[in-house]
């Protein structure tokens, strides 16, 4: 399985909300010729750290596409650069975050990129929540936990709800 996580938290003057710009990254993934096979609904997240940003809409897509991790990561990265997102800082506010999670069984090695399962992947209610709304049986390969298990496991205070 090959997991996406959708994050956004500043408006765009070409794509309007950040609901409205995780849906129209979702088509434009579609729009490359990947297969979204599974999503998530959208969840309202605080910043994580805590900061003063606005919240984030954040969401999971389970694609299914013969292009390599490498191959995939590009085709996110030019998808948020359409989206005018520019990179500066770290975990600085943003039209669109595209961010591939998972892929299969792959564990990356020493130095090896993307970094799979993506490294952060356990510690975020923001993945972790829809991540298991669409695949509640996953395993994490890297450790072999279960959905539930993760969720048990996630730091307290990150406050992630349905965005409805
Ligand atoms: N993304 C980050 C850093 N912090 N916090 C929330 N709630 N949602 C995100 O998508 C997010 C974040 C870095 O990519
Ligand atoms: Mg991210
Ligand atoms: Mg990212």
């Amino acid at each position: 399985m090959i997991f996406i996580g959708l994050g956004a938290n500043l408006s765009s003057p070409g794509f309007g909300l950040p609901k409205d710009a995780c849906e129209a990254a979702l088509k434009e993934v579609e729009n490359q010729g990947i297969k979204i096979a599974k999503r998530s609904r959208w969840y309202r997240s605080e910043p994580v750290p805590v900061s003063d940003q606005p919240w984030y809409i954040n969401g999971v897509a389970a694609l299914e596409t013969q292009l390599s991790p490498k191959d995939l990561l590009l085709v996110l990265h030019q998808i948020e650069e359409k989206f005018g997102r520019v990179r500066k800082i770290r975990n600085e506010a943003r039209v669109i975050d595209l961010d591939l999670l998972v892929y299969d069984e792959r564990i990356s090695g020493e130095g090896e990129v993307p970094v799979l399962p993506h490294p952060r992947l356990a510690e975020r209610a923001f993945v972790v929540l829809p991540l298991i709304e669409i695949e509640p049986e996953w395993r994490h390969p890297a450790t072999g936990l279960t959905g539930r298990d993760l969720v048990a496991a996630l730091p307290t205070g990150q406050v992630t709800e349905l965005d409805e």
